[in-house]
């Protein structure tokens, strides 16, 4: 008999449309593991409220994340897809693993750090207890792997500390998840500011290509990309950050390695180069689009994997919840 498949689990903020780097460190790779994994891919909706939301806004992007996760080739016959606070199991096991995460870990996350500094008016103890609730997002399905973009590897050794930690007090109950972080495109950087991530959150729209953006506004934007004066394509990130950050982006469009690259463009102007950049994500980007759309138009369908999704998801963490809670000593008749 096969061993059973091991379980993957990620998520992603209903925050506004994806960002080129949500695809390239997250979504993109999403599709690929579920064949060989069990895959469960969820829009945290419940995350996204750590920073102030429009609530219609906010519950028309958790549909369109979805679509988007769908239209990126998540198959619903083979994940399970579904919007977090459908299943209430999430942040019933967060109360219970922030009781087993100690105020000094939490007060290191540099995301809480960064994200308290850009929204200083609004330090919410939420924003604080992010990893928590992401630990129990991915600890309720005892996931072994959690396929992320480089920002998020703390938090995953964050919740592997905490499953570990509860482990050793209760007896064995965890697995220990692992990030799963992609070789090429583990932090895609602002076009503007290419030391700093691509956030969809950014004030500078130039800064960011959306996976909505039409192919007009995707040119502009690579078009407009800060780079050097050197006038070379060559692969550099200390002294080149805008080239190479375009050169990652174009590697995992295209397939192409960095020398391959280099020759590619050798003595040719950035100009050359940042257009096919451009050419290389609209082509890859278009068929993603057409089908978003024709899913979005959908809404039957798109809520019917919504409601299915978190059904099954119920069911798998009613089993892992109601563990935990006997072996904390709740009281269970
Ligand atoms: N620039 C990036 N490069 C590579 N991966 C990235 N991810 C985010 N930005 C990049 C990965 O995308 C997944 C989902 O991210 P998220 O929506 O949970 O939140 P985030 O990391 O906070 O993304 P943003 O775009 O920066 O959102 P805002 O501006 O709302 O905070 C994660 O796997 C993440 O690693």
């Amino acid at each position: 008999m096969d061993a059973p498949k091991k379980r993957v689990f990620s998520g992603i903020q209903p925050t506004g449309a994806f960002t080129l780097g949500n695809y390239i460190g997250a979504v993109r790779n999403w599709p690929l593991l579920q064949d060989e994994y069990d895959c469960i891919y969820c829009v945290v909706d419940q995350h996204a409220l750590t920073i102030r939301q429009v609530p219609a806004e906010l519950r028309k992007r958790s549909y369109e994340a979805a679509a988007m996760l769908l239209a990126s080739g998540i198959d619903p016959q083979k994940s399970l897809v579904f919007i977090q606070s459908h299943v209430p199991q999430h942040s019933q096991l967060a109360w219970v693993l922030s009781c087993n995460a100690q105020y000094g870990e939490l007060g290191r996350m540099t995301q809480f750090k960064d994200k308290s500094s850009k929204h200083a008016d609004n330090i919410n103890t939420g924003l604080f207890t992010y990893p928590v609730l992401m630990a129990a997002d991915i600890m309720l399905y005892n996931a072994h792997y959690v396929p992320v973009g480089g920002d998020q590897k703390q938090h995953v050794e964050l919740a592997r500390d905490i499953a570990q930690r509860f482990n050793g007090a209760y007896s064995e109950t965890f697995v220990l998840p692992q990030p799963m972080i992609p070789k090429v495109g583990a932090r895609v950087m602002s076009l503007q500011e290419p030391t700093k991530k691509m956030s969809k959150s950014d004030a500078n729209e130039k800064s960011f290509v959306l996976m909505t953006d039409s192919a007009d506004v995707i040119m502009k934007k690579f078009k407009s990309a800060v780079t050097d004066s050197d006038g070379v394509v060559r692969y550099d990130v200390e002294n080149k950050p805008g080239i190479s950050n375009l050169m990652g982006i174009y590697s995992v469009m295209t397939g192409k390695g960095f020398e391959e690259i280099e020759k590619e463009f050798d003595g040719q102007g950035y100009g050359t180069f940042k257009t096919a950049v451009a050419e290389s994500v609209i082509d890859t980007l278009r068929p993603v689009q057409d089908e978003y759309n024709r899913i979005l138009a959908d809404k039957p369908y798109l809520e019917g994997v919504l409601k299915d999704g978190a059904e099954k998801a119920r069911y798998q963490a009613n089993k892992l919840l109601s563990k935990v809670y006997r072996k904390v000593g709740f009281a269970q008749f």
